[in-house]
């Protein structure tokens, strides 16, 4: 059939507003991304914090496979500090010190980079405390703890007998235990045995840590698991508080082409954990001595020196030896989030490949263990029916629900990974009452207090994989993005986009109030225990042990006293104990030698960092501060000389006597220096 010209000229519109409609989909406008509602100005002053005021909310952004975490101000979304925790950290020599070395210490030996996918603050009564966060390793399976008083890592703790620790640190709602859960299931102890034989000899692990201690940190109990893939977990509150809830998926225990083989059943499973129980039966003595090695690492608080110990052995529990410890919850399909209501009454799960949001009921699952509604028992776990704990089903919620987070009011909001889009429902009648676009592909989602006991519901963070055209192109390779919603209305408004730093995966956000004023300044010099501390001018020294060489010295503005050093002979290992004595807040020196591997040290005020230094040649190799710390900055330099071994150069140094100029500052310059 012959087509006119004019449905030719259809066609072509068609397809020209078809091609319209995918570029728009691909790339919006700048218009098409401020939605919803609101105007660009409108939203830029929702967002805008006038210089020199400060955010209303911290957030805590995990900082994925770069191991570390960053802190950003909402709703402004502007970076605040990065925080290392699993990785070292040239930007403040963290894991290159010698004070901090220590924390990445691993049974395996230093682990100086790892994964880290979900933060955790820490609570007291389900809520946000402010005293700590909580980070978690995958790939070591490890715990960290942050104080957030420093903003800095101060403890870690390894998980033995376990592999992926991704189910992890989320708290229970004192900070009595957090746990971790193996991801992958592995031979437990290991063993060489084939893959093949993954349902005979793989099992999984949950761990609990005890938490509210500091310096204290500890493997309480572990339980033994089938071997499926622990995902993700978080604790009951209010009434289902003393319980526990994982997700598991390869429940098919499948162990090549996961992607096809782990998404054949129907339903996988949600572990319920009554850790009360468990805790009972480990006190009853019955759960079984275990092997299983692990560091536990810690800064000491007076000294700031980190040390770490190697621990063996923790009790392991058998669901078939404690009776009502553990129950699955039949869960479709492939669950990735579980999470939980802040009334404590509802389980919501995450199936990525599930076509609803199931909720499960607290009442109604305490009620089918009483009544024994069981479909059948694994590995002496009860699985409990699915029609007999199921409280309802969000229907057509968008394609790949990953996380849920609450917003205090009623309302849940679930991030669609598949379909790009946040979506707002109601707890209760299960309604989809929402959505919102975000770009692209949002992975975990955050309220601030959007998983606890009281949600501060007024902003949304999701935190998008793929950024794309969403910034300057910078290469094959793009920041990761977070988007800012605001959720104080019905209807969502998109507020910011902003870049963040590595991948993260979970996030958590508190008021600034409740940090803010807690803050410390400097660390006080009359309570630095570090035994190599220099306190004043004239305390440096220089002094041999064999072919190892310490030298004491301290960093004010704008002078290293002492600042000549002679009498170093190749051979020797010299350690410099630098000690920043300024006493005020954000006063920084750094510490760097030429002919050092890595560049150095940054010092805190108050604080005292020592940089290893094999001196790799026979001359004369200055020092400088790498820090802008005043106007004199630039001045901030010594001489470190190096003799052939043996030579008859004597060990000196030019102790000073005084303090010559204190402040470094130029005459007429304000106090406090310019950095
Ligand atoms: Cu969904 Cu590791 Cu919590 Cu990434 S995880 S998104
Ligand atoms: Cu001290 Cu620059």
């Amino acid at each position: 059939m012959q087509s006119s010209p004019f449905a030719r000229f259809l066609r072509g519109a068609a397809a020209v507003f078809l091609l319209g409609v995918v570029t728009f989909a691909c790339a919006p406008s700048p218009k098409s991304s401020l939605s919803q509602g609101l105007l660009a100005g409108d939203a830029a002053s929702r967002v805008y914090v006038a210089p020199g005021s400060y955010d209303e909310f911290y957030s805590f952004l995990s900082g994925g496979f770069s191991g570390q975490l960053s802190v950003y101000g909402l709703p402004s979304g502007r970076l605040l500090k990065m925080i290392p925790v699993f990785s070292q950290f040239p930007e403040n020599g963290y894991g290159y010190s010698e004070e901090t070395k220590a924390l990445l210490s691993t049974s395996f030996g230093s682990v100086p980079w790892d994964d880290t996918h979900h933060t955790e603050l820490s609570q007291t009564d389900g809520v946000p405390d402010g005293r700590w966060l909580f980070i978690n390793a995958n790939n070591t399976p490890r715990v960290a703890r942050i104080d957030l008083k420093r903003f800095e890592t101060t403890e870690i703790i390894q998980v033995p007998n376990a592999a992926g620790g991704h189910a992890s640190p989320f708290v229970t709602p004192d900070s009595k235990y957090l746990v971790s859960a193996t991801r992958f299931s592995v031979p437990i102890p290991q063993a060489d045995v084939p893959i093949d034989s993954y349902r005979k000899n793989f099992k999984g692990t949950l761990t609990f840590i005890t938490a509210n201690d500091p310096g204290r940190m500890d493997i309480a109990f572990q339980i033994m698991m089938p071997g499926y893939d622990y995902d993700l977990g978080h604790a009951g509150k209010g009434p289902s508080d003393g319980w526990f809830f994982f997700t598991t998926y390869n429940s098919e225990q499948a162990n090549t082409k996961l992607e096809v083989n782990a998404s054949q059943a129907d339903k996988d499973y949600i572990a319920a954990v009554d850790y009360r129980k468990a805790e009972q039966c480990v006190a009853g003595g019955k759960a079984k001595n275990f092997g299983g090695t692990y560091a536990h690492n810690y800064v000491d608080p007076i000294s700031q020196i980190a040390r770490s110990e190697l621990k063996t052995g923790v009790k392991m529990l058998s669901p078939t030896d404690c009776d009502g410890v553990v129950f699955y919850i039949p869960t479709p399909k492939s669950p990735h989030g579980v999470d939980i209501d802040p009334s404590g009454e509802y389980i919501v799960a995450g199936g990525k490949l599930a076509t609803v949001i199931p909720v499960h009921s607290f009442t109604k699952m305490q009620k089918a263990i009483a009544d024994k509604q069981f479909e059948k028992t694994i590995d002496g776990i009860p699985v409990l029916k699915y029609e007999a704990v199921i409280a309802g089903e969000v229907q057509k919620p968008g394609l790949g629900p990953l996380h849920t987070e609450f917003d205090g009011r009623g309302n849940a909001y679930t991030s669609m990974f598949i379909s790009s889009e946040v979506v707002k429902w109601k707890l209760g009648t299960w309604e989809v009452l929402d959505r919102m676009p975000v770009y692209y592909s949002v992975g975990h989602l955050m309220i601030p207090g959007g998983d606890t006991r009281k949600p501060w519901g007024k902003y949304l963070v999701a935190l998008n994989k793929i950024t794309k055209d969403r910034y300057l192109p910078t290469g094959p390779e793009m920041a990761r993005s977070a988007q800012l919603i605001d959720i104080s209305g019905d209807k969502m408004k998109m507020l910011l986009d902003f870049p963040t730093t590595g991948e993260p995966h979970y996030a958590q956000a508190v008021p600034a109030v409740l940090l803010k004023s807690a803050s410390l300044k400097f660390d006080k010099l009359s309570e630095n225990t570090n035994p190599n501390v220099t306190t004043s001018e004239s305390g440096g020294s220089i002094t041999r042990t064999g072919k190892r060489v310490d030298v004491k010295m301290i960093a004010i503005r704008s002078h290293f006293a002492p600042d000549n050093l002679e009498g170093i002979q190749l051979g020797d290992t010299v350690y410099f104990h630098v000690t920043n004595i300024e006493q005020d807040w954000n006063i920084g020196h750094g510490f760097a030698v030429f002919g050092a591997t890595t560049a150095g040290l940054i010092l805190p005020p108050g604080s005292t960092r020592t940089l290893k230094w094999v001196p790799p040649g026979v001359g004369v190799y200055p020092f400088y501060c790498t820090d802008f710390c005043s106007a004199l900055h630039q001045e901030m330099q010594g001489y470190a000389r190096v003799s052939a071994a043996g030579s008859a150069v004597p060990l000196t140094a030019n102790i000073s006597k005084a303090a010559t100029s204190q402040g470094g500052r130029l005459p007429g310059a304000p106090a406090g220096g310019s950095r």
